[in-house]
């Protein structure tokens, strides 16, 4: 009905069109559950604005809310929006959470705590039930202002998830120093995870991330079963898509939670499997520069990155199941004692290797693999050759 071009053609058509929509209230929330990927269960709902215009037709949320930033409507927008979607969604039962979008020009409004507050107890909705989404944008500009807004709003029970990560530019320190409850991959990574190698290696490198900092991670854009499935063994934990669900009006919220069941509380990361851990291993040090393997407690190699069959000079497929007896047998004795008695608090084994064939002088380091609760699980070893052959100390002649 419209293109955005034309719109900018004619831009006071399309402010006096949003005033008058807001005016008169006309824009309106739609919900998206947010469901656990193990159980389905629903964890919250995504509160998106919609704004069905007689002559505009479905305008684009992107499109007037950035519109309404620069008009100084956005303000009002959003308090409309929260408390419709907070009395609504109050009717419908139950104990969900809502997640509601705060724009970055808004987030950084120092009024926006008080509306926010405003809007939800305007409509009797529990403040402890909402979370706030807002994207790497809302934090990048002035990092201690938005420290003290997310710990304001955090002191009042809203969670802040950080929203389309891995688009913006923000630093893993900028990440780590902000109190996030989650974080959401982008839904660029997720729709091409199962063909693009490069965007399964983010994804997964944005769990692993994301765990390690104590974060549930949520994957937005899930449209079919295998993105859902590959999600699930990399160990995210929550999904948003189609796939589970469309944004729907607040009516068709009972029987979503009635199919599915519910489930407020997040499961804080724990535990992870071997596979998923492999799975991370493998993802993020597909390109590492150095020749990283893991050793199961059967000392077998349980999974390589590529680099470790090529300072090998052997084929991937020659490399992974094999005994580590047979692909560096100078060190498989010390490693068979050591998987005996793992001295667990012990930091790394260091051995230097002189390969057989001219291959020169090669450093391993050797740390025995715990999972979380300090059981052994095997031995994670990198190679790297060394550039120097001064140091001679403790060399063991390896043949390969
Ligand atoms: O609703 P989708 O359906 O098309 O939304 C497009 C974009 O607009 C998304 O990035 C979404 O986060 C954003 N968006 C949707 N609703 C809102 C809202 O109420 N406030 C803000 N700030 N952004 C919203
Ligand atoms: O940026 P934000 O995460 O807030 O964006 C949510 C947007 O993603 C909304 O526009 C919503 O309509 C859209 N969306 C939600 N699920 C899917 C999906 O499975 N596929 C696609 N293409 N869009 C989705
Ligand atoms: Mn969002």
């Amino acid at each position: 009905m419209y293109d955005d071009a034309e719109l900018s053609r004619d831009a006071t058509y399309f402010e006096r069109a949003l005033g008058e929509a807001v005016l008169a209230k006309a824009i309106q929330p739609a919900f998206q559950p947010i469901v656990h990927l193990r159980t389905g269960e629903i964890s919250s709902f995504e509160v998106l604005a919609r704004w069905q215009h007689p002559r505009l037709g479905n305008v684009n949320p992107s499109l007037f809310i950035s519109t309404a930033e620069r008009v100084g409507l956005i303000g009002e927008l959003t308090s409309q929006l929260i408390r419709s979607a907070c009395s609504s969604a109050l009717r419908c039962g139950g104990d969900f959470r809502l997640a509601i979008n705060i724009s970055p020009f808004h987030f950084q409004q120092g009024e926006m705590p008080d509306l926010f507050e405003d809007a939800v107890n305007a409509s009797g909705f529990p403040l402890d039930r909402t979370q706030i989404e807002i994207t790497e944008n809302a934090v990048i500009d002035d990092a201690e202002a938005a420290r003290a807004t997310i710990d304001l709003l955090r002191e009042k029970g809203v969670r802040i998830v950080l929203d389309d990560f891995g688009t913006g530019y923000s630093s893993l320190t900028r990440l780590q120093a902000l109190p996030f409850d989650k974080i959401k991959i982008d839904a660029s990574f997720v729709r091409t995870m199962c063909e693009v190698r490069d965007s399964r290696k983010i994804v997964s490198a944005v769990i692993g991330l994301g765990h390690s900092l104590g974060m549930p991670v949520v994957a937005e854009g899930v449209e079919t079963e295998a993105q859902a499935d590959m999600l699930t063994r990399l160990g995210c934990d929550l999904g948003q898509g189609w796939l589970f669900g469309r944004p729907v009006q607040a009516e068709a919220i009972p029987a979503l939670l009635l199919v599915r069941g519910q489930k407020p509380q997040d499961t804080l990361p724990e535990d992870l499997s071997i596979n998923q851990r492999l799975a991370h291993l493998e993802a993020v040090y597909a390109v590492a520069p150095v020749g990283l393997c893991f050793i199961d407690k059967r000392l077998h190699i349980q999974q390589a990155n590529q680099r470790f069959a090529k300072i090998l000079e052997r084929g991937f497929e020659a490399v992974v199941g094999q005994p580590i007896s047979a692909i560096l047998p100078g060190i498989a004795d010390q490693l068979a004692s050591e998987s005996r008695a793992p001295s667990l608090g012990r930091d790394l084994l260091s051995y230097q290797l002189r390969l057989s064939g001219g291959r020169g002088l090669m450093e391993v380091n050797i740390a025995p693999a715990l999972d979380e609760k300090g059981e052994f699980l095997g031995f994670s070893l990198a190679l790297e050759p060394k550039r120097s052959d001064m140091d001679m100390l403790g060399v063991v002649q390896c043949a390969t």
